[in-house]
């Protein structure tokens, strides 16, 4: 009896078994590796015990840290990955691979120690065919060697942004019969779906691909295909049969009879269908593979003069560029990151989404089929190529893996390549050699967008360009594309902020059949850092704000910009950057983090069709100012509102204010903010119903008298130098910016702002990376030649912090990677040596460059120091040689 029953219940576990191995199997295999950093002579044996394997799980980086410390550059090199995976016998009769989504940027498989397939290039999809090496029902030893250094023959060679090493993003174990779509297809789904028509009453749909025979025989196979809609109901299927000879691949192509009044795919609805393909046995029927596609019907075009159009209708494309890193993390994120990053653009109101500078995770382009976001994908050509055949050939091949791996998106409606490709020309200006570079460029551009073109006739192509018409125009890469890209940064690199139109009514003076695409627009935004009266390069939210609202406009005046993408979604890791925030581009309308700026609520009140309202700078929660009255403690303050209302009242502590009306989207209020709690609420009325947002700011409100009754003193940090308020809620200080000296107040005598030549920012101090502290914002910024700094303090027990450092070097500084003609000749250090002396004792002997001031290294003192008989405290300078120098400087009272 016993017997009987485990004999039936093993048949059973076998029914099951065999069922299941029909399909394809497709599994992470992304945890409990061993890791190692560094070159290993020869190959990684297990039980070589010098080798100090750490664990890790894929998706994994060796850069998420070495990217933020202050020692300049990151590991570049080779990382090993092993790990045991068993290998079931029945895989025995399968085509077995590894499969990576991604790794950075030179990847060799190894199985139980015999190499099996190197692949180059950081972005793309790859899969390596690994049947013939491993052993079944056993273990078998995976390893993988990754190499993240330069490489001139591989793209990108230099750009703004972090080239990150390691197996960054998900890998699997494939493992399919012997017959299944082509899987060596430069790791594309082996099945390649377009519709020739579509419109409102109608669409078709082409479906080819290749099969695969792996047996030794020859065979009779059914390939079948379905299209369901979003419910699940079939609405097409088509069924053919084809005799596959043995060890061969074979071509094949269906098409569908017309599907009748298709569900449109747009923004508004991104209407999925799915496309299951499968193989069949022709004689048995059972299924040997099965690929699933998602499929959208939409047809668009772009217009010279009018812009673009989906399904027949205008829409202005607006959305963001996004780079692949976060806080934290680099580039090695989990799915739901990169989910999360395309639901923010949505909600943002965006439709439009550039991935630059390279392909990203396959969970990008799913979540924008799903969500409705046109985009453009690129290959990362950067700012320069290399004149070799190598390099065209690795750039062609990123090219193909590209369209090929993301040719069935619906939400793809361009392929691009090479980003400011002229932007720092090799050679000198004018030579030979340069002519002879510039050439190569275009006969290189030429040949990706004819491949691009016979390879994908149904999609536009574009080259994203920096501000320098005239140059791409003689070298011939405006002609060359379908569509021509500009990145534009006036007002920010360069020139002033209304530059901007005038570029753009250039570009269809010069350019008249060109449609066009703003590709890049950006201003920096430390979200530290504020300015009322904002300036270039100040990185401040107001600079920034000013900035975005004149760009916006003048691209929705001009019906000819067919689309345009905010540089960039989020701040971005870019390793070799200085300033404010070292290592991080801050050109994000969100931090690191994904905390939304004021940039960002902008553009919702621009995009978003339902009422809106959003109290502006609600990132600077926390903030401080000097009182503006004598008598009171009141300080007064613009505060933007972005509504598509309108007009917008705003209640502020409880006491409403006049409504105002919105001027694109924004209403303008001068808050008297109070000391402490402010409570903000700004409200708009839509068919009696409320839209509302609210807000809580702490306002720390400095009374003009330091000796006064309206407040006791606490604390002042002052950064010298500087017009910008620096917030630091960690510590929940806030910086102000210097003021000359008045009788009962505080601040600087003598001396002037220091302004570097050599430096972005020009104005006012200089956005090099100054070492030894987080503070480079207040380190960045000085006074030169200053003789005192007083503050006119009750008596009582004080503790005094001085900040320096010495800004000058002998380094030759590069110019600013993007800072086109600006740089300009080094600022030099000359010997520098000055006294300090507080209150009449002196409290520094001699520091300068001979003496503690190492350049660009923040050097900090601080006492503690009993002020009496009503004398407050001064700080006198003394100078030995060249100027004194004061970066920041901070007054706490202890009692
Ligand atoms: C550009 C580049 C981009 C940079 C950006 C910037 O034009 O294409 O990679 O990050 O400017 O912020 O300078
Ligand atoms: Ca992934």
């Amino acid at each position: 009896m016993l017997k009987k029953i485990s004999a039936l219940c093993l048949c059973f576990i076998i029914t099951i078994i065999s069922l299941k191995a029909q399909e394809r199997i497709k599994k992470t295999i992304n945890t409990n590796w061993n890791f190692y950093k560094g070159e290993i002579d020869g190959f990684p044996n297990k039980n070589n015990d010098k080798i100090n394997w750490e664990k890790v799980n894929i998706p994994h980086t060796w850069n998420a840290i070495d990217v933020t410390d202050d020692e300049p550059g990151y590991y570049r090199g080779i990382g090993w990955y092993q790990k045991d995976i068993f290998i079931p016998s029945s895989f025995k009769d399968k085509d077995v691979y590894i499969y990576f989504e991604g790794a950075s940027q030179v990847t060799e498989v190894f199985i139980n120690g015999k190499s099996v397939g190197t692949h180059i290039g950081g972005y793309n999809f790859f899969s390596v065919p690994i049947t013939e090496a491993i052993k079944f029902d056993k273990s078998n030893t995976f390893s993988i060697k990754v190499n993240n250094q330069h490489n001139e023959d591989i793209p990108p060679l230099s750009a703004d942004f972090t080239f990150y090493g390691g197996v960054y993003r998900d890998i699997y174990l494939v493992a399919a019969n012997k017959i299944h779509f082509n899987m060596d297809n430069y790791a594309s789904k082996g099945i390649f779906i377009s519709t020739p028509k579509v419109n409102n009453q109608e669409a078709s749909v082409l479906i080819k691909g290749i099969l695969t025979n792996g047996n030794k025989a020859s065979q009779n196979l059914i390939v079948y295909s379905q299209i369901f809609d979003d419910n699940g109901k079939k609405i097409a299927e088509k069924t053919d049969k084809i005799k596959t000879a043995g060890q061969q691949n074979q071509d094949f192509q269906q098409s569908f009879a017309t599907i009748k009044n298709p569900n449109l795919w747009s923004p508004e609805s991104p209407y999925l269908y799915r496309v299951i393909s499968q193989i069949k046995d022709a004689k048995t029927g059972d299924v040997l593979d099965e690929v699933s596609n998602s499929l959208g019907f939409r047809w668009f075009s772009f217009d010279a003069d009018k812009g673009f159009f989906l399904n027949g209708n205008h829409i202005k494309l607006i959305g963001t560029n996004r780079h692949q890193d976060f806080k934290g993390l680099g580039n090695a994120l989990p799915d739901a990151l990169h989910i999360r990053d395309m639901q923010l653009l949505k909600d943002m109101g965006g439709n439009f989404l550039r991935i630059s500078h390279y392909p990203q995770d396959p969970e990008i382009l799913e979540a924008c089929d799903r969500l409705g976001i046109l985009t453009s994908v690129e290959i990362p050509i950067v700012n320069a190529i290399t004149e070799s055949p190598v390099f065209a050939d690795n750039c062609k091949m990123m090219m193909m893996e590209m369209i090929r791996q993301n040719y069935n998106h619906p939400s793809v409606i361009i392929w691009a390549y090479m980003n400011e490709v002229l932007l720092r020309p090799k050679y000198d200006k004018g030579s030979e050699k340069q002519e002879t570079y510039f050439k190569e460029i275009a006969k290189l551009a030429q040949e990706i967008e004819d491949l691009t073109r016979k390879e994908d006739p149904s999609r536009y192509t574009m080259i994203p360009n920096h501000g320098a018409l005239d140059l791409y125009k003689r070298v011939g890469l405006t002609q060359i594309p379908m569509i021509v890209g500009w990145n534009l940064y006036q007002g920010w690199y360069s020139g002033k902020i209304e530059d901007f139109a005038g570029y753009l009514d250039n570009h269809h003076k010069e350019l008249t059949n060109k449609p066009v695409i703003i590709t890049e627009y950006g201003a920096d935004v430390d979200p530290h850092i504020n300015n009322p009266n904002p300036i270039r390069f100040d990185k401040s939210q107001e600079h920034s704000n000013l900035y975005h609202q004149f760009y916006l406009k003048a691209m929705l005046e001009r019906p000819f910009v067919a689309g345009s993408a905010i540089w960039n979604l989020a701040d971005f890791n870019s390793e070799q950057r200085t300033d404010t925030d070292p290592h991080i581009n801050n050109k994000g309308i969100m931090t690191t983090d994904r905390e939304p700026k004021d940039q960002y609520y902008f553009y919702q009140s621009h995009l978003l069709k339902t009422p809106f309202m959003k109290v502006g700078s609600r990132l600077r929660n926390l903030r401080s100012g000097i009182s503006d009255s004598e008598t009171a403690l009141v300080h007064n303050e613009m505060v933007e509102i972005y509504s598509n209302q309108p007009e917008v009242s705003l209640k502020v502590n409880g006491k409403v204010m006049p409504s105002v009306k919105t001027d694109f989207n924004i209403a303008k209020f001068n808050v008297a903010f109070k000391d402490g709690i402010n409570q903000l609420e700004a409200v708009s009325f839509v068919d009696g119903k409320e839209v509302v947002d609210f807000a809580e700011i702490k306002y720390i409100i400095i009374p003009q008298k330091l000796k006064s009754n309206l407040k006791e003193f606490t604390e002042l940090n002052v950064s010298l130098g500087d017009y910008r308020f620096y917030t630091d809620k960690t510590l929940q200080q806030v910086w102000l910016p210097e003021q000359a000296y008045s009788t009962g107040s505080w601040g600087y005598i003598g001396g002037d702002i220091f302004k570097m030549k050599n430096s972005g920012r020009q104005s006012f101090g200089t956005d090099k990376n100054i070492l030894g502290t987080d503070y480079d914002a207040i380190y960045a910024t000085q006074r030169e030649d200053i003789k005192q700094f007083k503050l006119d303090v009750p008596d009582g027990k004080y503790e005094l912090t001085l900040h320096f450092a010495e800004l000058l070097s002998d380094k030759e500084k590069e110019g600013l990677a993007y800072n086109l003609g600006n740089a300009a000749e080094n600022d030099k250090l000359t010997e520098r040596s000055f006294n300090v002396y507080v209150n009449g004792s002196q409290l520094i002997d001699q520091l300068g460059t001979k003496n503690e001031l190492v350049p660009e290294v923040a050097y900090a003192t601080k006492i503690s120091l009993n002020v009496k008989n009503g004398i407050g405290v001064t700080v006198d300078f003394e100078k030995l040689k060249s100027k004194p120098i004061l970066n920041g400087l901070q007054l706490r009272r202890i009692y």
